[in-house]
């Protein structure tokens, strides 16, 4: 996507007058090429490739619903209103849903917020397991944001993409012909951290809510195993590029699932899957594999500055930077995959 950055200031230099004109007119050329490409762009995030059987605009509409609840924060208005239409979407599909409900504290104020993480089983009576993971609250502030750190985060990427993923892949889940079942985890609570100036340092813990999931199973197996658990954060990104997680590849026990997806992407072509390792992340998936005991991996973009999304932890990370053809990508592939379980 074109962005302010990518021009290039002239300043200081003197131009002869009818190279003004070949400026100018490269001027309207650039002006008219770019409103080809925003209007490219808006249609490219509304409609997937239709050569991907997975329904890439769907789960588009899906994310723009999330946003449209405004901020998700865990314990706020908008993450009660999105709990709600979640429940309601999973039991029409005919999944059995489960609430799994703790405290923690609010690092802004330091009062204690309700959390919720959300299981939604299909083939529960299924023994071998596989856990599909998102987190699905939204960070409290923008603080990457240059312009202001105190608005308002919607967290287009962070928080609803991985969300309407599987609000999207649930509707084949009654029909996967697989030994195993499969468990959707939505974690709260993974975000509810914001930049402190004064101390130079994050106030909050990241990923409470799969730290309480994972504690639990541990504590308290159920009568079944999880054989893999598979994260999904930052998946819809438009310029999508999706490397290795770095912990994923390093545990002896993950990094035969990190292949497989890999693996299954290669097959399909699908080249925002980069099979190699460009850095590490502590994420939710981090907790259910050192907590929980549970092979696991991390489907995450290259975010940040200088990266492919660097509208993370900013106002901007909205549906406008987001591609209903990164959500098809990634949801066939998943899809694929589980096909392939033996
Ligand atoms: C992912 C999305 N994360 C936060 N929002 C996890 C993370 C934790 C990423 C620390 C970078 C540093
Ligand atoms: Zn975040």
């Amino acid at each position: 996507m074109a962005s302010a950055n990518s021009f290039r200031s002239v300043a200081g230099k003197s131009v002869p007058a009818d190279h003004h004109r070949t400026a100018q007119n490269a001027f309207l050329a650039a002006v008219l090429a770019i409103g080809a490409g925003v209007a490219g762009y808006i249609v490219l995030a509304e409609t997937a490739s239709p050569s991907i059987p997975f329904d890439g605009a769907s789960a588009y509409r899906y994310l723009k619903q999330l946003c449209e609840l405004g901020p998700r924060m865990s314990g706020s208005p908008g993450m009660a209103a999105q709990q709600k239409l979640l429940v309601d979407h999973f039991e029409k599909l005919g999944a059995k849903v489960s609430r799994q409900e703790f405290r923690a504290r609010n690092p802004l104020t330091g009062e204690a917020v309700p959390m919720t993480n959300l299981l939604i089983q299909w083939h529960p009576d299924r023994k071998e397991r596989v856990l599909l993971v998102a987190h699905y609250d939204t960070r409290p502030l923008p603080d990457r944001d240059r312009r202001n750190p105190k608005g308002t985060f919607v967290g287009a990427n962070d928080g609803a993409s991985g969300v309407a993923l599987l609000m999207e892949l649930g509707k084949s889940m009654p029909n996967l012909q697989s030994g195993y079942g499969v468990d959707f985890l939505l974690v709260d609570g993974e975000d509810l951290v914001y930049w402190d100036n004064a101390t130079q340092r994050d106030a909050g813990n990241y990923c409470v809510g799969s730290e309480y999931f994972a504690r639990q199973y541990a504590a308290d197996p159920p009568p079944y195993k999880y054989r893999w658990a598979v994260l999904f954060d930052m998946i819809a990104g438009a310029n999508l590029r999706l490397p290795k997680e770095g912990h994923g590849v390093a545990w002896t026990d993950s990094k035969p699932l990190v292949d497989a997806i890999w693996d299954t992407a290669a097959r399909l072509k699908v080249r925002e899957f980069i099979p190699r390792v460009e850095g590490e992340v502590t994420d939710d998936h981090v907790m259910l594999h050192d907590l929980g005991q549970i092979p696991a991996c991390d489907i995450i973009c290259d975010f940040g500055r200088g990266t492919s999304y660097p509208q993370w932890h900013t106002q901007d990370d909205d549906p406008a930077h987001c591609s209903a053809t990164s959500l098809a990508k990634v949801g066939w592939v998943i899809e694929e995959w589980l096909k392939s379980l033996k």
